[in-house]
């Protein structure tokens, strides 16, 4: 590891299992000695980002100053990780190239869990409510989700442990 900070953006839909990998794989490089510091959506949206909504031009914000956020926790040293829907793929190109203009790594992970598993897991009861029809542009329902072109990895998370998954991307994070 060189120790230079960098950012891990997880994208995927609401209930893949982001913000439960996003967690653990920040418990286990803090135990590790990095600093590692975890922007999630949903905690966001009640502070910095309390403005925005879900139309396509706030999401677009959502995901810009996260990324400006990201960024500047990566140009201080620390692992950024990000867990987003964030489902505009030139949105996330937008974050990239941000990253790489300052000499930043951006590691793209795409939390790929099946839709009916989301459906299923619904810890918040929102898919449900989505499919009655009580909340409209709904990521994977009634709204897109852009599936990343070439993540630098993809977490098949409908199966396997979230510690198992969470090393993977601890493993990334100590590559060169
Ligand atoms: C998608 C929504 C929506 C709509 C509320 N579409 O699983 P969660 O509940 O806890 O995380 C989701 C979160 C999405 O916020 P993000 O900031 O990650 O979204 S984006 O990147 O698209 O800006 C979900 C909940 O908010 N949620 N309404 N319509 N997810």
């Amino acid at each position: 590891s060189t120790g230079a900070g960098m950012t891990l953006w997880l994208t995927g839909l609401s209930g893949s299992g982001k913000s439960t990998i996003a967690v653990e794989t920040e418990r286990l490089l803090t135990k590790r000695g990095r600093a590692a510091y975890l922007l999630d959506g949903d905690n966001l949206r009640h502070g910095l980002n309390a403005d925005l909504g879900f139309s396509v031009a706030d999401r677009a914000e959502n995901v810009r100053r996260t990324g400006e956020v990201a960024r500047i926790l990566a140009d201080s040293g620390q692992v950024a990780i990000v867990a987003l829907v964030s489902p505009d793929g030139a949105a996330r190109e937008r974050v990239r190239r941000a990253h790489e203009a300052a000499g930043l790594r951006f590691v793209e992970v795409f939390v790929d869990t099946p839709l009916e598993v989301c459906e299923r897991r619904d810890p918040k009861g929102l898919h449900a409510r989505a499919r009655a029809g009580e909340i409209t542009d709904f990521t994977g329902v009634d709204a897109p989700y852009n599936v990343p072109a070439n993540p630098e990895v993809r977490l098949p998370a409908g199966d396997g442990s979230v510690e198992e998954l969470a090393r993977r991307l601890v493993a990334v994070v100590h590559e060169v």
